[in-house]
C-alpha cells in the first residue's frame, strides 16, 4: 500500500515550532535549542523551503550562543561544547553567514579539544568525555571553515581506527560494542580525511544491511527496536560504501511515510509515537538519500545539502 507524503505538513509543523516561543511547552528544551535550529533549517532546505523560517533573527540567535572562546552553546548562557559547535557553524553556512563570525577563534577552540598524542577529541574543555561523534564534530566544523590543516588528521584517523571492531563496525571508544550511529561519523570521519581504505568494506556492508527489520525500518544494533533516525544512520553509512542498493528502498520509504502524523505533520521515531524535528529531519534525508520524490539530494558524509556541500574544500586540497 502507497502512503502519501504530506510535504506541506512538515513545513507548516517546522514553522510551527518557531512561533511557540511564548508558550509553556516550548518545542525544545534550551539545552537543545540550536540543534533543533539545524535540524528545522535543514529539514526546510531539503524541502526547497529554507526561507519559511526568518534568515536575520536565525543568524543572531546562534551569534549569541557564542562564548569568548569561539565555542558555541546550545542556547545563550549555556556552557559551549563542540556539538552546538557544529549546529552553529552548519546553520550559519547553510545561510551563507559565515563572514558574521571569527573563523580562526572557532579553529582554535576546536583545535585545543584535540589530544596531541591520541588523536582523540573531546566535547568541551571542562570534561573528559572523548569519542568517534567528536572527531567527526571536529573534522567537520574545520572542513567547513576550511581550516583543516590546523587539525592533526593523521593523529584523528588513529584514534577512529582504533574504534574499529572484529565485525568490521565502529564503537564510541576503543573496545566499544558496534553501533549505527558511531559507525557513521566513524565513516564520515575517514572520509573526510580521505581514508576510507582503512575500512572493512565487505563485512561491515553485511553488518549494516542486517539492520533491516521485517517492517522495512532500520534499527541502530542487533535485537533492537527500527526507530527512523536509523534511516540516516544505517543509510548514510552504505551510501558512503557504495552499497545504498544492498537494502529494500521501497519497504524503507513505507516505514517512513507511516512514522508521519497525517494532522499536525512531521515525522516520529515510528508510527504512532509523538512527533520531533530530529525524527522529521532524519526522516526526510533518509528519503533524500533514496531519493524520493523532489526532495533536494543531502550529501551523507557532511549531512548538509549536496549543493551545499560541493563547496567544501576537500582535504588533498589544502
Ligand atoms: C533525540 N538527542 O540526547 S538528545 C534527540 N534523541 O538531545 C532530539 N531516537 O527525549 C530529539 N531516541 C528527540 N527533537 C530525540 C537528540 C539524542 C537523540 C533521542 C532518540 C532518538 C531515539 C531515544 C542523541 C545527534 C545528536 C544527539 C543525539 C543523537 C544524534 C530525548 C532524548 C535525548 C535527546 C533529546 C530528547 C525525547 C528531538
Ligand atoms: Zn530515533
Amino acid at each position: 500500500m502507497a502512503v502519501e507524503f504530506f510535504q506541506d505538513k512538515h513545513i507548516q509543523y517546522i514553522k510551527s515550532l518557531d512561533t511557540k516561543q511564548d508558550e509553556l511547552e516550548y518545542w525544545l528544551s534550551e539545552h537543545l535549542r540550536l540543534g533543533g535550529v539545524y535540524w528545522g533549517v535543514s529539514a526546510l532546505y531539503l524541502m526547497h523551503a529554507k526561507d519559511e523560517l526568518p534568515r536575520d533573527e536565525m543568524i543572531k540567535f546562534v551569534k549569541s550562543c557564542q562564548h569568548s572562546n569561539g565555542g558555541f552553546g546550545p542556547h545563550p548562557g549555556h556552557d559551549p561544547h563542540l556539538l552546538y559547535t557544529l549546529y552553529a557553524i552548519q546553520v550559519l553556512f547553510i545561510q551563507d553567514a559565515l563572514s558574521e563570525i571569527d573563523k580562526d577563534l572557532v579553529t582554535k577552540y576546536v583545535v585545543s579539544l584535540q589530544d596531541q598524542e591520541t588523536g582523540a577529541v573531546r566535547g568541551d574543555l571542562t570534561g573528559d568525555e572523548i569519542d568517534t561523534r567528536f572527531v567527526y564534530s571536529a573534522l567537520l566544523v574545520l572542513a567547513i571553515l576550511g581550516t583543516l590543516d590546523q587539525l592533526k588528521i593523521d593523529k584523528a584517523v588513529e584514534f577512529i581506527d582504533r574504534c574499529k571492531n572484529y565485525d568490521g563496525g565502529y564503537g564510541l571508544v576503543p573496545g566499544a560494542e558496534s553501533h549505527s550511529g558511531q559507525i557513521f561519523t566513524a565513516l564520515a570521519a575517514l572520509s573526510i580525511a580521505e581514508r576510507l581504505d582503512l575500512v572493512d568494506r565487505d563485512l561491515l556492508s553485511w553488518w549494516l544491511c542486517e539492520r533491516q527489520t521485517p517492517s522495512g525500518g532500520l534499527n541502530g544494533r542487533p535485537e533492537k527496536l527500527p526507530d527512523v533516525c536509523y534511516s540516516w544512520w544505517v543509510l548514510s553509512s552504505l551510501s558512503i560504501l557504495g552499497r545504498l542498493d544492498w537494502i529494500d528502498k521501497s519497504k524503507l520509504q513505507e516505514f517512513i511515510l507511516q512514522a508521519q502524523d497525517d494532522e499536525q505533520g512531521g515525522i516520529a521515531d515510528r508510527k504512532g509515537d509523538m512527533v520531533d524535528v530530529f525524527h522529521t529531519f532524519f526522516g526526510l534525508a533518509g528519503l533524500s538519500l533514496m531519493g524520493y520524490e523532489n526532495l533536494e539530494p543531502i550529501n551523507p558524509v557532511y549531512a548538509l545539502p549536496e549543493r551545499l556541500a560541493t563547496k567544501i574544500k576537500k582535504c588533498s586540497e589544502y
